[in-house]
């Protein structure tokens, strides 16, 4: 199913229903008067967060997915280096097949990621945070060369400040472009995990 479709069905008409299909929300302080450290947050509602990511992964988007929340802040990429080193120095990343491998890491990486928003970029405003994970077949050469192998595999994956998404390894400081590693074949998406 071609995301034009899909996004005239499900996407267009709920949008226009809450009349926000693609506004950009400048959101207040939240609680930054605690820590001393106005914000400005730019943040974009879902439909622009769910077209984006089907439109750059070409993952198949499903009636049943979708984002869990309205609005959306995304980091800029100096922010996004931050975040993967915080998130790092807490991971559980003992490897343990079944138990421990790269799905329960991804998710780990997840609620850490979100974490890290309301800690260090949101300060507890109204806004959800542009980190999900997502379900990939990886190929040898991703991230740059770093990859060695083919096979399923689940990585974060983020959306800048611009609109770009990047995969994220879930186990180290490693990203690549969405589109740069589609147009290289060496991520192809299966499943965005919202
Ligand atoms: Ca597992």
């Amino acid at each position: 199913m071609k995301i034009s479709f899909f996004f005239h069905l499900f996407v267009s008409l709920p949008a226009f229903l809450i009349g926000v299909a693609t506004a950009e929300f400048l959101l207040g302080n939240g609680r930054a008067e605690q820590t001393e450290r106005p914000i400005v947050l730019k943040a974009h509602t879902w439909p622009t967060i769910f077209n984006s990511a089907y439109e750059q992964t070409h993952a198949s988007p499903r009636v049943s997915d979708g984002p869990t929340d309205m609005i959306f802040f995304s980091p800029s990429t100096e922010q996004i280096d931050v975040m993967l080193a915080w998130i790092k120095s807490r991971q559980h990343l003992q490897y343990i097949p079944e138990a421990n491998d790269c799905d329960d890491i991804a998710f780990e990486w997840r609620v850490l990621a979100h974490r890290w928003a309301i800690e260090n970029a949101t300060y507890g405003a109204p806004v959800s945070f542009c980190a999900f994970i997502a379900y990939v077949k990886i190929y040898p050469g991703a991230f740059d060369g770093a990859g060695k192998t083919v096979g399923f595999h689940a990585l974060g994956l983020v959306r800048d400040s611009e609109g770009v998404f990047w995969w994220v390894e879930p186990t180290g400081p490693l990203k690549v472009k969405v589109l740069e590693a589609y147009y290289e074949n060496t991520i192809e998406a299966v499943k965005i995990v919202w």
